[in-house]
């Protein structure tokens, strides 16, 4: 018989706002627009819609999904406003603290939009992403993010449990990492067309990690699909690790025999490793991890060990600690 404790995370909800209320501060800028134009200010009255609009997203329908009431937060949820302009994507630039991210990321297109599983499956293949997505029992899970720059944030995400594409994909005994990878189109992510680092963004996890509860694919997030700049179509969130670990825009993953390595592993091996959990006592080499500012709120609060996220995935690194560096 199975007993259900409530996990440490489980902390009461303090002030987890319902997102569907959040105004996009950049839909309001969209609406100035059209005010504008009927001021007869010259401006288009109606934008044309981008390739990336996610209101055109084929899968609009499954939205909101039902909220899995397992994972509950112990700090605000972050304005949609706010995490959707303080982005890392780096194929899109590397300057997060303005809007450029979230318009030029717009404009890459959703579809089509392929995933290709291959390596240690039963059987290779490309997948439409819709046929993935609606294979796939989506809910909704409230996670913190911590970003290894001691940023962090707080967030409805709406997807799938990595478990569940594992089976999905049907991999072989063989298979010890999932290897997923970003997508490579210079015509649309202007940063792909400078050669300063070794594109497609790679990063990886251990199959033990994949099929922990908390291994999430994100599609979605505040109750409808996820705008580009988050990631869209496909993105992980593995809330007990840094940000880095969370690769977005998939289209492909692998099952693999050997670990991968990174894409920040591979630029800054010193600084940035496979495991990358989240851990207040181990710094990184040019800054404290001990504390970490809260993108929505603006406090600093203390880091968790985990991301506060131990009583799931503390068991997977028991031993461990003697051989990996499992917080870098
Ligand atoms: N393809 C790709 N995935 C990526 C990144 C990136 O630059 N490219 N940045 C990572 C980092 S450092 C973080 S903190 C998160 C940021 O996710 P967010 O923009 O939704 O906050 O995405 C991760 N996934
Ligand atoms: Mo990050």
């Amino acid at each position: 018989m199975l007993i259900r404790r409530r996990p440490s995370w489980e902390l009461p909800e303090s002030a987890a706002t319902p997102e569907a209320v959040y105004l996009s501060r950049r839909h309001l800028l969209g609406a100035g627009a059209g005010l504008a134009a009927a001021l007869g200010l010259g401006l288009p009255a109606v934008a044309a819609p981008t390739p990336g609009n996610p209101d055109l997203d084929p899968t609009k329908d499954l939205y909101p999904a039902k909220r899995n009431d397992a994972f509950t937060l112990d700090r605000p949820v972050t304005p949609e406003d706010i995490s959707g302009n303080y982005n890392n994507f780096y194929e899109f630039g590397s300057d997060r603290r303005n809007y450029q991210v979230a318009d030029i990321a717009e404009r890459m297109p959703r579809r089509p939009w392929t995933v290709k599983i291959d390596g240690l499956v039963e059987k290779e293949r490309e997948v439409g992403i819709d046929d993935i997505i609606r294979a796939m029992p989506l809910e909704e899970r409230l996670y913190r993010h911590r970003c290894v720059e001691a940023w962090s944030m707080a967030v409805p995400w709406t997807g799938f449990p990595v478990r569940e594409f594992i089976a999905f994909a049907k991999p072989l005994s063989g298979a010890k990492y999932i290897r997923m990878e970003t997508f490579v189109n210079p015509a649309v992510a202007p940063a792909q067309n400078r050669f300063i680092y070794p594109w497609p963004y790679v990063d990886g996890v251990t199959m033990a990690e994949g099929m922990n509860d908390l291994a999430f694919f994100v599609t979605g997030v505040y109750g409808k699909p996820a705008p580009n700049q988050y990631g869209a179509p496909l993105r992980l969130a593995l809330p007990w690790k840094y940000g880095f670990k969370s690769v977005k825009s998939i289209v492909r993953i692998s099952f693999v025999a050997d670990r991968p390595v990174g894409l920040w592993e591979q630029v800054q091996g010193r600084e940035y490793g496979f495991w990358a959990n989240v851990n207040p006592e181990v710094p990184h080499p040019r800054w404290s991890q001990a504390s970490e500012r809260d993108i929505g709120t603006g406090e600093r609060r203390p880091t968790l060990i985990y991301n506060g996220y131990g009583e799931q995935v503390a068991s997977l690194y028991a031993g461990m600690d003697k051989t990996e560096k499992l917080f870098m």
